[in-house]
């Protein structure tokens, strides 16, 4: 089956509120986001009941929902040119997710390796949500029928599931679909966006682990709120090799700390690899992280300060998720409404 042939490009991405926003999440997803703005209509949410899939203090949740909204406000996310809100305020995103939970297929959710890492040894007291957590955010992206999902490379097997969820929609239901003008299937199939030199920044105490907001490391992670000294004490205590830098990037193969860190600095100029190692190549670490720390804060201290400000304001930013979520709502309930016929659900 084709793609429905008339999917004009929609963008959706999400974060989730459980803690401060690091710089894998702004290198990662973030930057990627405030370019697409520019040239594609845009939808970015704050994915609160994602949260929730592993335990969350209801106030410091509340306080976490504004505090990443401050933060994509601060990278750069235009609320007014861009719809920006929390998911619990949109309804649709949870009916649709029942919709997929009856799609999709466990062995495809028993193959998730995100559920495998989160769930640990301790798989039996894992939250159901924690285990369906790919079924909502299929939900996420196609109750706007969103054709572009910019993330992390972590993301990507998630996405892929999306696409077949889509994909068995279209299938179950090509008879419903074909009546109800859609010949060609209802949902695109979502492409993931995963691009640049750091679409996956890792731990800066274990370059073969994820940089993430739960690593009880807070030395492993750059955090969108640490000031300059927290962000160069924790560049000069990230775990290096003896050798100096190499000048060629096949050099870096064999060497994960090495390899982040040109990432990192690579990604925070805009530039690539080989750039960074063509005008840093042979240097020590001792120097390269000098340089490393004066472009990270340069980049994160402006970020940092806005994020601040606005977060001196909790009321406003609750009025602007409040707008974001009455848009995003205009999108999702006739969407929704539309899968709702097709399944054979009876209406008002
Ligand atoms: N280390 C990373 N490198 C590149 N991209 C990353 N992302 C996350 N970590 C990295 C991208 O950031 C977006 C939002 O992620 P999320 O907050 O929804 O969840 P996550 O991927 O589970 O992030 P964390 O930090 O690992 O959170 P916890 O510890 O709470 O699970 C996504 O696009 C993701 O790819």
């Amino acid at each position: 089956m084709s793609l429905p042939a008339k999917a004009a490009p929609r963008v959706f991405s999400g974060m989730q509120p459980t803690g401060n926003l690091h710089l894998g999440n702004y290198l990662g997803a973030m930057v990627r986001w405030v370019e697409m703005q520019a040239s594609h209509e845009c939808i970015f949410c704050v994915v609160d009941m994602h949260a929730i899939t592993v335990w969350q203090d209801p106030e410091d949740l509340r306080s976490q929902t504004r505090a990443v909204t401050a933060a994509y406000i601060a990278s750069g996310i235009d609320p007014k040119r861009t719809i920006l809100f929390n998911q619990s305020q949109v309804h649709e995103h949870a009916e649709l997710a029942w919709i997929f939970n009856c799609v999709a297929r466990l062995g495809w959710l028993n193959r998730m390796t995100q559920f495998k890492e989160k769930a640990g040894k301790d798989r039996e007291n894992a939250s159901v949500g924690l285990y369906a957590y790919p079924n909502l955010m299929a939900a996420d992206i196609l109750v706007y029928r969103a054709t572009h999902v910019p993330v992390g490379d972590d993301q990507k097997q998630h996405l892929e599931l999306a696409r077949d969820i889509a994909q068995k929609f279209n299938n179950d239901y090509a008879k419903a679909l074909g009546a109800a003008g859609f010949p060609d299937g209802f949902f695109p199939l979502p492409e993931p966006v995963i691009m640049g030199p750091a679409t996956r920044v890792m731990s800066l105490r274990d370059g073969t682990k994820k940089m993430s907001k739960s690593d009880a490391s807070d030395l492993s992670r750059i955090n969108m709120t640490d000031d300059a000294d927290a962000i160069a004490k924790k560049i000069q205590k990230a775990k290096t090799d003896p050798e100096p830098l190499p000048s060629e990037v096949a050099g870096l193969e064999t060497r994960p700390e090495a390899d982040n860190l040109v990432g990192i600095y690579a990604a925070l100029e805009g530039s690539t690899k080989e750039a960074v190692l063509r005008q840093h190549g042979g240097a020590q670490f001792s120097g390269f992280k000098k340089a490393l720390v004066e472009l990270a804060v340069s980049r994160i201290a402006p970020v940092n300060a806005e994020m601040s400000r606005l977060l001196g304001d909790p009321a406003e930013i609750d009025r602007i998720l409040a707008d974001g979520s009455k848009r995003a709502r205009a999108i999702a309930a006739p969407i929704l409404d539309q899968v709702k016929d097709v399944v054979g659900f009876l209406r008002g």
